[in-house]
């Protein structure tokens, strides 16, 4: 989407406004205008020119120019219908210097989880990959998932369906367990020197509008959980609270304390199977920039990564 688009969605989103008043604002001539609202039309939306200007007076379902429309966030939207993966997508776009981008995809034919795993990404899921260039050193990096995990929580929250997030960065539908189940996952991928990420990459799937039959054991999906929601508004919410979360210059500390709030993790018995040993203990706090604080049976042990299982209490 080019700037004069994106520039003429916003406008439209802030209520009705004529030809000569659009074209001042958005720099370009009329016929410019006429021709950029009739490929939003085009597009999918629903715009009525009336005495007091154009009007949208309907929104397409999902898109690029649907999920800027209204968005409070500084991030442009590439939109697929269907793409291998939207990391990888963003990872791409990173070579040629793009920041504060979304990918986002219907569908996922490649998508990737953790640690080379797959990653299913059916038609109907929430699946979009932030590319980012923070000015902070790669070792903040983990704090970022931990973000977007409270922000999938949080949006899903809005939508009806009692998220809460297994540390470090899955969500899950809370329940009796062992019935707590995947909702959405998170990957973050970056290249940076030692005190300074070049990019960074957040890749967040939420299983919104999938039939749970077509995720693996373990998953569970909004459609399941609360019925299907409007992904344009799903997708909106969460990436405004991530960027409430990190923008700027804001203290990334403050993430944490909303970790906390709906993290299932705190007080309970858990695993963790991190790269060179299994801890097994009561997970009591969570430290910046993401890492958890188990105290085992001989002493308090800080784990940076690795995955997590809670486990009944003994
Ligand atoms: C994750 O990995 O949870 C991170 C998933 C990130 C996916 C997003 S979608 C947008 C972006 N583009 C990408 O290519 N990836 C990101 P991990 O913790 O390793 O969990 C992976 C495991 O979860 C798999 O081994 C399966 O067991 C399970 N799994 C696979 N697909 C799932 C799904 N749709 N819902 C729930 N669980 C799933």
């Amino acid at each position: 989407m080019n700037e004069t688009r994106r520039a003429l969605i916003d406008a439209l989103a802030d209520g009705p406004i004529d030809g000569p008043a659009l074209a001042d604002r958005l720099d370009v001539s009329r016929a410019a205008v006429w021709k950029q609202v009739e490929a939003l039309r085009e597009a999918g939306f629903g715009i009525e020119s009336g005495d007091d200007g154009y009007r949208v007076v309907e929104i397409p379902e999902y898109g690029a120019e649907a999920i800027a429309f209204g968005l409070e966030a500084p991030y442009r939207i590439e939109y697929h219908d269907q793409i291998g993966s939207t990391n990888d997508r963003a990872r791409e776009l990173a070579e040629t210097g793009e920041d504060n981008l979304v990918v986002v995809a219907d569908e996922q034919t490649g998508s990737r989880g953790r640690l080379g795993r797959e990653w299913i990404g059916p038609s109907g899921g929430v699946w979009a990959s932030l590319l980012l260039r923070p000015e902070r050193p790669p070792a903040e990096i983990p704090v970022y998932a931990l973000a977007a995990a409270v922000a999938v929580a949080r949006a899903a929250r809005e939508a009806g369906a009692e998220a809460i997030i297994k540390w470090p960065n899955d969500v899950l539908l809370a329940g009796e367990e062992p019935t707590q189940r995947k909702l959405a996952g998170i990957l973050t991928e970056m290249e940076g020197e030692a005190d300074r990420v070049s990019w960074l990459v957040v890749g967040i799937g939420v299983n919104a509008n999938v039939d749970a039959g077509a995720l693996p054991d373990g998953a569970t999906s909004l459609r399941e959980a609360t019925g299907d929601v409007d992904r344009r508004v799903f997708l909106q919410r969460l990436l405004e609270t991530f960027h409430d979360l990190t923008g700027g210059d804001t203290d990334l500390h403050a993430i944490l304390d909303e970790w906390r709030q709906l993290s299932a993790t705190l007080g309970q018995r858990v695993r963790v199977e991190t790269p060179g040993e299994t801890i097994v203990g009561e997970a009591i706090d969570v430290q910046f920039p993401g890492s958890l604080v188990v105290r085992t049976d001989d002493d308090e042990r800080v784990v940076h990564t690795g995955d997590c299982e809670h486990l009944r209490p003994v």
